[in-house]
Formats: structure tokens, C-alpha cells, sequence
């Protein structure tokens, strides 16, 4: 086994720094750092090679929705590649957990979609997306529609196209990027942009610089539009109930295609199905990954509306693109075994009508800790926002790192919580009890309560 033990956590990390460029990461501080390396895992809890026990608050990386050590979802998995480990989609051919896994796709996800093109992540996804979207102009014969809008702070994954999509200025700053033809708005962040009008005019006034920029850009060149329903890694940053609608309604006027990137909304994290059922919008193209195999295998896809999928059926020939890995039988069969998980267990609808409203309940608790200036939660996920002074609002100063500094708190206790610059968040596992929230909560608190003593200590507060 691999992980026998006369290998120490020492031996581990010394090869890992040794061989191993990790993603978003300054190498050779990590290697002087070393990593810590994860050994096992079981339902939400993790376990390091030295034997620590963690709360896994991130579901890996908002992907483990059904939580760790699922017999069906190893069994599935296994049945397949004993079967037929690989075929490809690509020379008229199929595989049965594809065909199987695009009918399923198309009973799950909303009514427009009746049609899938896979890929093996969420980034390669969202390339799938800006190639789709300009083909689509173009069978239109109206190839001027090239510029795709998105927004800052946005997360569509790191190939070239979809870290042009994210509105992430450090990845802007590296490969010379964006690449043509992508243009940002301001993200719908009410705590940053917003405190001073009310949550539901500020979502309308946020989604309204898309329609500024469509007419700034020209309504002829404009081709879509690119949105996390919750913005993720940006933050979980939710949305005014005002925002989507009117996204949609501007969308529609100006004929601008709607892309709902639903690598972590989708498949239950906000209490729905996807997010765009949460926050009622529809959109012409949905990007799917993560929480479709519950991460156990990488699996990623484009859900692709009538509108567009009726287009290239008729009238667009053959469309080239595709990936070694579209419809991989494996990652397929893994997915169908996942969802009908989903379905049988009814985890969506705890999460929409008891597990989320718990969260909610939990996280409201913490407004009136000193350091939280704004609470956020949306299903399963969850935001707490630091700020130096609750009544104006006003942010620690960057430098402090205070995110930094809690997130090591948490490391210290058993707990995986991510830090967006001073915004702490969560996302466990879908099957996370009412117990094992508390559980939660309770590291949670101790980590804010450790963070404080630091703050004051420095005489940040
Ligand atoms: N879209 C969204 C909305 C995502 O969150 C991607 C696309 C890209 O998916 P792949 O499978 O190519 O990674 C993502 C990925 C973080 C973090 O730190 C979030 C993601 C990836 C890595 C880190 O929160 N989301």
C-alpha cells in the first residue's frame, strides 16, 4: 500500500517538495512549509498521516457532496472498469454509462436541457462554453457575436479560457490573460459595493452594468453572459433575490445567451438542484463538474438548452471539439451512481427544507460576534465576513492577513475552513447531520474566539 508506514509524514513531505508542483501555490514555500498530507477519509472527516482527525467544512473542494466512503459510488466504479475501463465518443461510437448518464441529465437538471456535451472538469467546461457560444453565432450567421461578459471576482477554472472567464486579477497578471474577446463587470457583492442602498436595489443596480456594458461593447458583438449563481471561491458570495431576475430580463432583450456556471451550485449545494431553480433564471447553457461524481472521479459538462442544441443539430455540421476523456465510462458510471444516491437518499430536500435552514440558524448566531461584520449562507454554504469596525463596515487592513491567521487556527483544531482574503467560509458535505453542524459550529466559534485573542494581543481591535 502506499501509505505503509514506514513511510513517516517527514519521508512524505520531503518527496513531495522534492517532486510535486501543486496548484495556486508558491512552491517553495510550501516545500519549506511541507504539506500536510491527507491519508484517509470517511463520511465528512478527514485523516492526516500523522493521525489527526479532521472536519472536512470544504467537501474537498465543494465537491464530496455525498460524503466520503460511499459503497455504491466504489462499486459502481469498479463494475466499470471491470467491464470496460475506456472507450471513447468520438468516432460514432458511445459507451452505455454516457448515453445512460446524458438520459439522466436531462430528467435532473431543468426543462431546457435535454442535451450534454462532457468534459473531464469544470474549466475545460467552461472552454467548451466560449467555444460553443461563438459557433452558435456563427450557424446564425451572426459571426460579430463574439465577446463573452463575466464578472470580477468570478471563478470558470484555470485553462486559458476559463481563467479569462474568472475575474480573478492575480491569475489576470500571469500568461497574458484575458484572452480576446472577454470583458468583466462588478460582481453583485453588497457587503463591498452596496452598504449604502438597500440589498434589493443594489442587485438591481448590479445587474444593470451588464446591460451598460452590452451597450457599451455593441448589441451586436455581444454573445453571452457567464455567472456563478453563488459566486464560490470568490467568496460565496450570494446574490441579491433582485440580481437574477434581472440579469435574465436584460438577457432576453438584448438576445445575449445566459451561461449559469454551476460547478459548485449544482447538483443540491444550495438547496435546489441548481442554483439558477434557486434564484429563478434560465439559462441557455449550464457548466456542471465537481458535485456530479461527488469528486470521487473527475467528471466535468455543458448542459446545452434547446435553443443553442437546435442550432448546431441542424444547421451546424460537425463541431470541432471534444476531449480524450467526453463521456469517460468510468467518471459516467461513477455520476449515475451519485445521483440516484442523491434521489434515493432525498439530499437535496434535506439540504432546501432542514440542513440548510440549520446552517442559516447557526451562522446568524455569529453576527454579533466582534469580528464578523456580514453573515451569508445559501444552503450548504456559508460566509462570515471580518471586519475592523461592525458599524461602518470597515475592512482589517489587507496586510494583517486576519483570514490567514484563522485558517490556521483551524488547521490546528480539526477543522477545513477556507479563507477568501478575510471572508472565512464553508461548504461540507450534503449529508452533513444537524449533529455534526454543531460539531462544526462549535470549531468554528473556537477558531473566530482564537482569532479574536491574536487581533486583540496585536491590537488590531
Ligand atoms: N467553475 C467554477 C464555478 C468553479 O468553482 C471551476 C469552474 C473549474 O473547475 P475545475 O474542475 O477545472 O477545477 C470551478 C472550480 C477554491 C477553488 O479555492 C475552487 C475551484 C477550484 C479550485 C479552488 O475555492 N472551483
Amino acid at each position: 500500500m502506499s501509505d505503509a508506514p514506514t513511510r513517516s509524514t517527514q519521508d512524505w513531505q520531503a518527496a513531495d517538495a522534492a517532486h510535486y508542483l501543486h496548484p495556486f501555490t508558491d512552491f517553495k514555500a510550501l516545500a519549506a512549509k511541507g504539506s500536510r498530507v491527507i491519508a484517509k477519509a470517511d463520511n465528512i472527516y478527514l485523516w492526516d498521516t500523522d493521525g489527526n482527525k479532521i472536519l472536512d467544512a470544504m467537501s474537498g473542494l465543494w465537491c464530496v457532496n455525498v460524503g466520503y466512503g460511499r459503497r455504491e459510488l466504489i462499486d459502481a466504479a469498479t463494475r466499470q472498469m471491470t467491464e470496460l475501463p475506456f472507450y471513447n465518443s468520438f468516432f460514432q461510437t458511445a459507451t452505455k454509462p454516457a448515453i445512460e448518464l446524458a438520459e439522466l441529465l436531462a430528467e435532473v437538471t431543468p426543462p431546457q436541457f435535454r442535451h450534454v456535451f462532457f468534459s473531464g472538469s469544470g474549466s475545460e467546461g467552461n472552454d467548451t462554453v466560449v467555444r460553443m457560444v461563438r459557433r452558435y453565432w456563427d450557424v446564425l450567421g451572426q459571426p460579430g457575436r463574439q465577446v463573452i461578459i463575466s464578472r470580477r471576482n468570478a471563478y470558470h477554472g484555470s485553462t486559458m479560457a476559463g481563467a479569462s472567464l474568472g475575474g480573478m486579477s492575480g491569475m489576470h497578471a500571469q500568461g497574458g490573460l484575458p484572452i480576446p474577446g472577454i470583458v468583466h463587470i462588478e460582481q453583485p457583492f453588497w457587503h463591498e459595493l452596496g452598504r449604502d442602498i438597500g440589498r434589493a436595489e443594489f442587485g438591481l443596480k448590479a445587474a444593470r452594468w451588464l446591460e451598460e456594458k452590452i451597450l457599451e461593447v455593441g448589441t451586436d458583438k455581444v454573445a453571452a453572459f457567464i455567472g456563478e449563481p453563488v459566486q464560490g471561491a470568490g467568496g460565496v458570495i450570494v446574490p441579491p433575490e433582485t440580481y437574477w431576475p434581472e440579469i435574465q430580463r436584460i438577457c432576453d432583450k438584448y438576445h445575449v445567451l445566459l451561461v449559469s456556471d454551476e460547478v459548485i451550485c449544482g447538483f443540491g449545494r444550495t438547496g435546489e438542484w441548481f442554483g439558477c431553480e434557486r434564484f429563478g433564471f434560465r439559462p441557455d447553457l449550464m457548466t456542471f463538474a465537481k458535485g456530479v461524481t461527488s469528486g470521487y472521479v473527475p467528471l466535468g459538462g455543458v448542459m446545452v438548452g434547446t435553443r443553442i442544441a437546435s442550432a448546431l443539430i441542424d444547421r451546424g455540421g460537425e463541431f470541432n471539439h471534444g476531449y480524450t476523456y467526453s463521456g469517460h465510462p468510468v467518471a459516467c458510471a461513477v455520476a449515475l451512481a451519485n445521483i440516484r444516491l442523491l434521489q434515493r437518499e432525498g439530499i437535496v430536500e434535506t439540504v432546501r427544507d432542514d440542513t440548510g435552514p440549520y446552517l442559516a440558524q447557526q451562522f446568524a448566531a455569529l453576527a454579533g460576534h466582534p469580528l464578523v461584520g456580514e453573515v451569508q449562507t445559501c444552503g450548504l454554504m456559508g460566509a462570515l465576513q471580518f471586519v475592523k469596525d461592525k458599524t461602518s463596515g470597515a475592512p482589517f487592513p489587507t496586510e494583517l492577513e486576519l483570514g490567514m491567521v484563522c485558517r490556521a487556527h483551524c488547521f490546528g483544531n480539526g477543522l477545513i475552513m477556507r479563507a477568501v482574503g478575510d471572508r472565512m467560509i464553508v461548504a461540507p458535505p450534503l449529508v452533513i447531520t444537524r449533529a455534526q453542524i454543531d460539531e462544526m459550529m462549535a470549531l468554528v466559534r473556537r477558531c473566530l474566539d482564537l482569532t479574536l485573542a491574536d487581533a486583540v494581543r496585536h491590537g488590531w481591535v
